[in-house]
């Protein structure tokens, strides 16, 4: 073999996709790729953080509020507690426990791409409440959706913790739309949104004073140096956010201290980044209750009731579609 070629593999899916949104005039990084192992740590640190308080008015909902929530849902027969995206599940313990003490018969099934956060979860579930009937699914969200709305139960789908914010507009209206679409009619949908509020707070949620935004999102430079055998130099690099209220949206950056090469192998390519050129690593809208009444509307869903934590700074959105 001639020594001076060197064999090359294909490039994976991630490494096309991540070179698709770094040769683009507006350089960007979707924000899943924040979520490596190292990442979904940050992410568990970011939501102790006093500053984030979307996880703890959340968490206030469920735990005051889980009766008034059981009390709307109103099915009449047993049904399904479907969570989508389930994380940690500490949220959504609060309002099973009320379902339990209110001898309500249910399943709940957590839907995760990842196999070993639904084994974690259900291991969790199962210790800090023995009676609950749990039957969790390893997959995607639409392709479980169609099974679960094949066994025509009642069904509460869980869309927690703000996740819907992290979708442009657009992107936002066709997650919807899918939902509706591979749900019954009568099917509720409880979604976390978080509303907007005094900006100072919305920018020091995502700007803290610790540090750990910032190293969740520099992070993704050690990805990208996995997924493209790059060498991005994080020293070289700087993280920004900014809240904007009129739109209500807070957009996360990592921005390049100078000009500079960055060569990936894998891709054997080199992208070119000029002083305080950005690269987009997340949204992060933040609604207001007007938009959540519309939002719902476009999608085919109605509001039937909106919990909101004492300071209203989060509603949880009770939608039937
Ligand atoms: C997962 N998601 C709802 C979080 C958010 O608030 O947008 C991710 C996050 N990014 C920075 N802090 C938290």
């Amino acid at each position: 073999m001639n020594a001076n070629i060197t064999q090359r593999l294909a490039p994976t899916e991630a490494a096309i996709d991540l070179d698709l949104g770094l040769s683009t005039k507006n350089k960007y990084v979707a924000s899943k790729y924040l979520y490596d192992d190292h990442g979904s740590m940050l992410f568990q640190q970011i939501m102790h953080m006093p500053e984030y308080y979307p996880t703890d008015a959340e968490f206030e909902i469920l735990a005051m509020q889980s009766g008034q929530i059981v009390d709307a849902l109103a099915f009449d027969k047993p049904f399904n507690i479907v969570e989508l995206g389930a994380g940690d599940g500490i949220k959504t313990r609060q309002l099973l426990k009320t379902l339990l003490a209110g001898n309500k018969e249910f399943t709940y099934i957590p839907v995760d791409i990842s196999a070993q956060a639904i084994d974690d979860l259900k291991r969790n579930m199962q210790e800090a409440l023995p009676q609950l009937k749990i039957a969790p699914l390893v997959g995607d969200y639409f392709s479980m959706m169609d099974q679960i709305a094949a066994m025509g139960l009642p069904s509460l789908f869980l869309f927690l913790g703000s996740n819907i914010g992290n979708y442009p507009d657009k992107a936002a209206n066709v997650l919807l739309m899918h939902f509706n679409e591979a749900m019954n009619p009568g099917d509720k949908l409880l979604i976390g949104m978080d509303l907007q509020k005094n900006p100072g707070t919305i920018q020091l949620a995502y700007d803290d004073p610790h540090g750990i935004t910032k190293a969740f999102n520099m992070n993704l430079l050690n990805r990208l140096n996995r997924e493209l055998e790059a060498n991005f130099q994080l020293s070289q690099f700087d993280f920004y956010c900014h809240y904007d209220p009129v739109s209500g949206e807070v957009r996360s950056y990592l921005v390049s201290l100078k000009d500079q090469k960055v060569y990936s192998q894998a891709l054997d390519k080199y992208y070119n980044f000029k002083a305080h050129e950005l690269i987009w690593t997340e949204l992060s809208k933040k609604y207001t209750l007007t938009q959540i009444e519309d939002m719902a509307d476009q999608n085919g869903f109605s509001v039937e009731k909106n919990f909101l934590d004492c300071k209203h700074y989060f509603a949880d959105s009770l939608w039937v579609r």
